[in-house]
C-alpha cells in the first residue's frame, strides 16, 4: 500500500444543522462550526466531513440539492464557507463536503427544465419513461418506501425514477453531459481548497438496463434494489473516470458510501489507484437488518456479533487499502445505544466500544457527540419524528399488522433523528445549541451528558477520545497505530475483544466486554500501559487481570 498524506489523520463528521447555531434561528450553521474549530482542534481531529450545506429544499435534510454551486442561506454564505476552509487550513485541518450526485432535488434547474421539455436536452439528465399512471415501468422499491416511479409533473403519460424520496430524482449517469457537469462542480470546489469529499449513496448510480422486474420480496409486489444493483455491472467505468478527471489530479481525500462490494472489487475501490481513498465499513451497521423492514430488525448487537463483524472486515481489507471505521453516522442509531446491550450501558462501556473501534487498522471517523457519549433519544409519538425514513419504517410496521404503539417502539431505535438531535454543549437552555427554538427536540439527557461538563472532568468520555487521538499521533507509536497489521487475539473467548497491532512496535488491545472480571494470558512482556479506561490495570508477568468492562492498550515486547 502506498503511503498517503491522510493515513495518520483522525476524521470527524459534522451534521451542520445540529452542531451549533450562531444566530438563534434554531438551525446550526457555518459560523457556528467556525466558532467551534478550536474545540475540535483540542479534541485532536484533523479532517472534518460536513453533511450537505448546499442550497436545498431540505426534503431529505440537504441530501436533495437544488444548486451545487450555492450554500443554503440557512447554513450561511459562500464567504462563510471560504472562511471556514481558510481557518481550518490555519489549524492544519481539512474540510470535506458531501458529494450527493446519484440524484439532485426536483427543484434543481435541470429537473425543472426536464419538466418543461421532457424530450429535450434535460429530459435525458434523468430517467424518464413513457408510462401512464398506474402502470409502472418496473417494480423497484425506493429506499424510503413505495415505487421508485413517480408521475412527471404536468405529463400524465410520463414517469421519472427516484431511488430515494420523490423529491430526489435520479441523475442519468449514462449521459456523458451529466457526468461532465458533475466533474466540473467537483473541480470547482476542490479549486477552492477543499480537502475532498464523502461520496453519498454512490453504488446507486449504475442501474441495470433495460428496465425489468425483480422477484418481489414484500406484499406490495415491489422488489428492494439490492438484486438490481448486484446485477448492474460497469460502475467502475464511471468511478474511474470521475477519479481521473477530479480527485486524483487534486490529491483529494475521498471516502465512499459503498455497500455490498465484492471481495475482488475492494482493490478497485480503495487500492493504490482506486476510485476512492477510502470507504466506510458497514459490516456492523448492516448486521441484523431484516429485508422485511426496520420493525423486524435486530436492535442491539452482542459483543460476539460485534467482534465477528469488525474482524471480518479487517481480514477482507488486509493491506489492500485503508478502510474507514465508524460506530455511527447521521443515518444510524447512536453507536453506544446499538452495540452495547442496554444493561451494560455506562461510561466504561462507551469508552470500551470507542477504543475497540478506534484502534482497528483504518481511518477513524467520529460523529459529532460521539466524543461525549451521546445516546439515542426518546420519542413518545410519531408526530415528533422528523426523519422521512423512520416515517416510512413506521408505515411499513403498521402494514405488517403492528399496533400504533407497538410499531413506534419497533422502529424508533433506527430513527435517524437519534443521531440528529442537537449537539449537547452545556446544561443550560437548549444545551447551549441555540438561543432560539431548536429545529429538532434535544435529547433530554443533556443535563448530564454535555461538553462543558466533560471538559472539566479528567476521566470523561471526551478525555478518553482525546487520549486515543493523541496516541495515534504519538511519534513513538504512530507507525504501528496507523499501519500495523491487525491480528485477532484469543478470538474464540466469549465477551473478550482482543487484537494485536503489529508494526515497528507491537500493541495489544484488550476489551473485557462483560461486567465480570477476567484474567487474560498475554503474548509477551508488557512494556507500558498506554490507554486504560478504568485506570489501574493489574499486570502480573504474562497475565492481565481485567475488571468488568475494562479496556486497555498495552505496548508489549
Ligand atoms: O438502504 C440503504 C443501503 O442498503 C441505505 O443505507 C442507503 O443507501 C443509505 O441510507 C444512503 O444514505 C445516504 O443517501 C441518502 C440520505 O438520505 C442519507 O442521509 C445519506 O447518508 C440519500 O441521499
Ligand atoms: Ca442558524
Amino acid at each position: 500500500m502506498k503511503k498517503q498524506w491522510w493515513h495518520d489523520k483522525t476524521a470527524y463528521q459534522i451534521y451542520p444543522k445540529s452542531f451549533f447555531d450562531s444566530n438563534g434561528d434554531g438551525i446550526g450553521d457555518l459560523p457556528g462550526i467556525l466558532s467551534k474549530l478550536d474545540y475540535l482542534k483540542e479534541l485532536g481531529v484533523d479532517i472534518l466531513w460536513l453533511s450537505p450545506i448546499y442550497q436545498s429544499p431540505l426534503a431529505d435534510q440537504g441530501y436533495d440539492i437544488s444548486d451545487y454551486y450555492a450554500i443554503d442561506p440557512r447554513f450561511g454564505t459562500m464567504e462563510d464557507m471560504e472562511t471556514l476552509i481558510a481557518e481550518a487550513k490555519k489549524r492544519d485541518m481539512y474540510i470535506l463536503m458531501d458529494l450527493v450526485v446519484n440524484h439532485c432535488s426536483d427543484e434543481h434547474e435541470w429537473f425543472q427544465k426536464a419538466i418543461q421539455d421532457p424530450d429535450g436536452e434535460y429530459g435525458n439528465f434523468f430517467y424518464i419513461e413513457d408510462r401512464k399512471e398506474g402502470e409502472l415501468p418496473c417494480n423497484w422499491r425506493s429506499y424510503f418506501g413505495g415505487s421508485v416511479w413517480e408521475p412527471l409533473p404536468g405529463h400524465p403519460d410520463k414517469q421519472y425514477m427516484h431511488v430515494f424520496h420523490k423529491k430526489q430524482p435520479d441523475l442519468n449517469w449514462e449521459n456523458e453531459q451529466v457526468r461532465q457537469e458533475v466533474y466540473k462542480n467537483i473541480n470547482w470546489w476542490l479549486d477552492k481548497g477543499l480537502g475532498g469529499f464523502r461520496i453519498d449513496a454512490i453504488i446507486n448510480i449504475k442501474k441495470k438496463l433495460p428496465l425489468r422486474d425483480y422477484p418481489s420480496d414484500r406484499a406490495d409486489g415491489l422488489s428492494s434494489l439490492g438484486d438490481m444493483l448486484a446485477d448492474a455491472t460497469g460502475i467502475g467505468e464511471f468511478l474511474g473516470e470521475m477519479a481521473r478527471e477530479t480527485f486524483h489530479p487534486h490529491e483529494a481525500f475521498t471516502v465512499g458510501e459503498v455497500f455490498n462490494e465484492k471481495d475482488e472489487e475492494i482493490k478497485d475501490f480503495i487500492g493504490d489507484d482506486g476510485y476512492f481513498s477510502s470507504m466506510f465499513d458497514f459490516c456492523e451497521t448492516s448486521f441484523g437488518k431484516s429485508a422485511k423492514g426496520a420493525y423486524a430488525s435486530q436492535q442491539h448487537l452482542t459483543p460476539e456479533e460485534y467482534k465477528a463483524c469488525i474482524f471480518k472486515t479487517q481480514k477482507r481489507i488486509g493491506d489492500i487499502g485503508m478502510i474507514s471505521n465508524i460506530i455511527e453516522n447521521h443515518d444510524e442509531p447512536r453507536g453506544v445505544s446499538h452495540y452495547i446491550l442496554p444493561e451494560d450501558l455506562c461510561d466504561a462501556t462507551k469508552k470500551l466500544l470507542g477504543g475497540v473501534n478506534f484502534m482497528l487498522r483504518g481511518l477513524p471517523f467520529l460523529y459529532q457527540g460521539q466524543e461525549i457519549g451521546m445516546e439515542n433519544t426518546t420519542v413518545s409519538s410519531i408526530e415528533e419524528v422528523d426523519d422521512i425514513s423512520m416515517r416510512n419504517d413506521y408505515a411499513v410496521a403498521l402494514e405488517a399488522g403492528l399496533g400504533e404503539e407497538e410499531a413506534l417502539q419497533a422502529v424508533v431505535h433506527f430513527s435517524r433523528d437519534n443521531a440528529r438531535t442537537p449537539m449537547q454543549w452545556n446544561d443550560g437552555e437548549n444545551a447551549g445549541f441555540t438561543t432560539g427554538k431548536p429545529w429538532l427536540a434535544l435529547n433530554p439527557n443533556y443535563k448530564e451528558i454535555n461538553v462543558e461538563r466533560q471538559l472539566q472532568e479528567p476521566d470523561s468520555v471526551f478525555h478518553f477520545y482525546q487520549k486515543l487521538i493523541a496516541l495515534r499521533k504519538n511519534p513513538e507509536y504512530k507507525e504501528t497505530v496507523v499501519y500495523g497489521e491487525c491480528v485477532p487475539y484469543l478470538e474464540e473467548v466469549e465477551n473478550l475483544i482482543a487484537y494485536l497491532r503489529k508494526g515497528e512496535k507491537t500493541l495489544l488491545v484488550l476489551a473485557n466486554f462483560q461486567k465480570e472480571p477476567r484474567k487474560v494470558e498475554l503474548p509477551g512482556e508488557v512494556k507500558e500501559v498506554l490507554i486504560d479506561n478504568l485506570d489501574g490495570a493489574v499486570i502480573e508477568g504474562k497475565t492481565a487481570e481485567l475488571k468488568g468492562y475494562q479496556f486497555v492498550v498495552l505496548a508489549v515486547r
